[in-house]
C-alpha cells in the first residue's frame, strides 16, 4: 500500500486532518482528496468529534490539483473518472469545518478551503486561481463559491487575472473569516474550534443547513426552512438542557441529542 497523504489527529473533540505531501506543496492528487473526504466523513459519523479542522504546512495549505497527474487527462477520461463526485460528498458534511491556511491556497487547494465552513488564514497566506495560466479553469466550485461570496465583478477579475490575493484582501471581500500572524494560525483555529465544540451540535447542524440554503432559496422558502429547523431544535434534549441551564444560572452541557 502506498503511504497516506494525510495525517490524522484528535484533540479533545476536534478532529484534525493535515494535508501531507510536503514535497509538492501539498498538491492534491486523487488519492489525497479521497483520503481527506473519507476522513471527514469518518469524523462526521464519530459522536466524540464536534468540529473538523483541515490544515497544511508552513509553505502551503495546498498548491492546487496535482498538475503531473492532470497533464495527460482528456475530456473523456475526466468524464469517465468523474473526479468531482468525491468533492460533492464534502458538501454533505454536517459538522462545522474549519480550514487553517498558511502559505499557498491555490486552485483546487483554495477550493478545498472554500468547501470548509470557516477559513482562518495567516497574514502570509495567498489565495488564488492560477488555472487560467494553465489553459483550464476552476472545476471544484471556485467560480460558484467566489461569485456568491464576493459578487460577479470581483470574482471574474480575480479568476481571470489568475493572480493570488493576500489574506487581507480575501478578508475584505468576505471570502475568509480571520487573519492572524502565521505563528498563531493553529492556536487561533483551535480556539475557534473549541468554542464551536461547546455549542449544541444539533443547533449547529440545523443552522448550517439553513444558512447554506439561503443562497439558493427564495426568501419565503428560506424562511420556511428556517422555521422547520427552529421547530426541530425543540425535538432535542439539548434544547431543554440549554434553557434549564439558563434558568438555573449554570453552563449548559450539550450532548448532541
Ligand atoms: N502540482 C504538481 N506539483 C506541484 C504543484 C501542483 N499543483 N504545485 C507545486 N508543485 C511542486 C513543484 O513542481 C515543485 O516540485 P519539484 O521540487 O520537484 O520541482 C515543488 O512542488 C515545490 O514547488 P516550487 O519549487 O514551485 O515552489 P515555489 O515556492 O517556487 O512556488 C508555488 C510555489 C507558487 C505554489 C508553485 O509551485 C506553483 O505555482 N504551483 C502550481 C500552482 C497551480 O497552478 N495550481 C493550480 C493547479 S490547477 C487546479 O488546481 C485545478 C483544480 C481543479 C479541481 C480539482 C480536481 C481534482
Amino acid at each position: 500500500m502506498t503511504e497516506a497523504h494525510i495525517k490524522v489527529a484528535r484533540e479533545d473533540t476536534v478532529g484534525i486532518i493535515q494535508l501531507y505531501r510536503p514535497e509538492v506543496a501539498n498538491a492534491l492528487n486523487r488519492k489525497m482528496v479521497d483520503e481527506i473526504v473519507n476522513q471527514m466523513e469518518e469524523f462526521d459519523r464519530d459522536d466524540s468529534i464536534r468540529v473538523i479542522l483541515l490544515k497544511g504546512n508552513e509553505k502551503a495549505f495546498a498548491a492546487g490539483a496535482d498538475i503531473d497527474e492532470m497533464v495527460e487527462e482528456t475530456a473523456l477520461t475526466l468524464e469517465l473518472a468523474n473526479p468531482f463526485a468525491v468533492w460533492d460528498r464534502m458538501t454533505l458534511i454536517k459538522k462545522p469545518t474549519i480550514a487553517a491556511v498558511k502559505g499557498f491556497a491555490l486552485g483546487g487547494g483554495f477550493e478545498l478551503a472554500l468547501h470548509c465552513d470557516l477559513i482562518v488564514a495567516a497574514e502570509n497566506a495567498k489565495f488564488g486561481f492560477p488555472e487560467v495560466t494553465l489553459g483550464i479553469m476552476p472545476g471544484a466550485g471556485g467560480t460558484q463559491f467566489l461569485a456568491k461570496a464576493m459578487g460577479r465583478a470581483k470574482a471574474l477579475e480575480w479568476i481571470w487575472l489568475g493572480q493570488p490575493m493576500s489574506a487581507g484582501e480575501a478578508l475584505q471581500y468576505g471570502v475568509i473569516n480571520r487573519v492572524v500572524a502565521a505563528e498563531l494560525v493553529e492556536e487561533e483555529s483551535m480556539k475557534l474550534a473549541s468554542q464551536l465544540a461547546k455549542q449544541a451540535p444539533i443547533s449547529m447542524r440545523l443552522i448550517k443547513e439553513a444558512v447554506d440554503a439561503a443562497g439558493d432559496l427564495s426568501l419565503i422558502e428560506g424562511l420556511k426552512l428556517e422555521r422547520k429547523n427552529f421547530y426541530l431544535a425543540f425535538a432535542s434534549e439539548d434544547q431543554k438542557e440549554g434553557m434549564e441551564a439558563f434558568i438555573e444560572k449554570r453552563r449548559p452541557s450539550f450532548r448532541g441529542v
